[in-house]
């Protein structure tokens, strides 16, 4: 089954290509030639989430999930949350990092979390999945995987970074990973 990735985020279609296997082909933003800038105004990751999906059904009539991910630091009352791509108001992560270092600076509690959210659009049929995972933000970035925050987030119940982490090791415990697990589950079952 041919299912349209609401993403232009080669790490993201690669961290979930290899999770749903063979049985469904993901297609990128760019693979289906839409190069717009979809809108993604909403106060919620899944507000976020739908109004992609919600784009590409109007749009162009096909099976789609998108999703909105983020990194919630409860010492910073949620944020950088739904704006975690552009905290310090660019997409530059060096920066975005430096701002949440910064802004953690003397602070106790350094308790965070990431979550996603998916819209899946199948057949006419909406569709929600949720997926987090806590941890903590360290004091300086370590590691050299993955993307975003990685470098400063130690997930609970280990001692190394997710950008410490093979994207296999990541991909078993990540917040995508949980919410993807849950669509493809729906996805398999809906097949039947
Ligand atoms: P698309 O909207 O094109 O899919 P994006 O980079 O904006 O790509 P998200 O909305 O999913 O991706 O995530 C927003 C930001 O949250 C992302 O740019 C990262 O800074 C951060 N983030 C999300 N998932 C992450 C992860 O697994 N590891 C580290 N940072 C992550």
């Amino acid at each position: 089954m041919e299912l349209v990735f609401a993403t232009n985020n080669a790490h993201k279609l690669e961290e979930v290509q290899q999770m749903v296997g063979d049985k469904f082909i993901l297609k990128s933003l760019n693979d289906i030639g839409c190069t717009d800038d979809i809108p993604e105004t909403g106060v919620t990751f899944e507000e976020n989430a739908k109004q992609k999906t919600d784009y590409l059904v109007s749009k162009y009539n096909v099976n789609c999930f998108g999703d909105d991910s983020g990194l919630e630091i409860k010492a910073l009352d949620g944020e950088p949350g739904v704006y975690s791509a552009r905290y310090s108001g660019s997409r530059d992560m060096e920066k975005n990092i430096d701002l949440v270092l910064e802004k953690l600076e003397g602070k106790a509690d350094r308790s965070a979390r990431f979550k996603t959210i998916i819209s899946l659009f199948v057949n006419g049929e909406q569709h929600f999945f949720e997926g987090t995972v806590e941890g903590r933000i360290i004091n300086e970035r370590t590691g050299t995987e993955g993307f975003g925050y990685d470098p400063i987030f130690i997930p609970n119940g280990y001692e190394k970074t997710f950008a410490e982490m093979s994207l296999e090791e990541k991909n078993k415990i990540s917040h995508r990973s949980q919410a993807v697990a849950k669509l493809v589950d729906f996805l398999n079952n809906y097949n039947q």
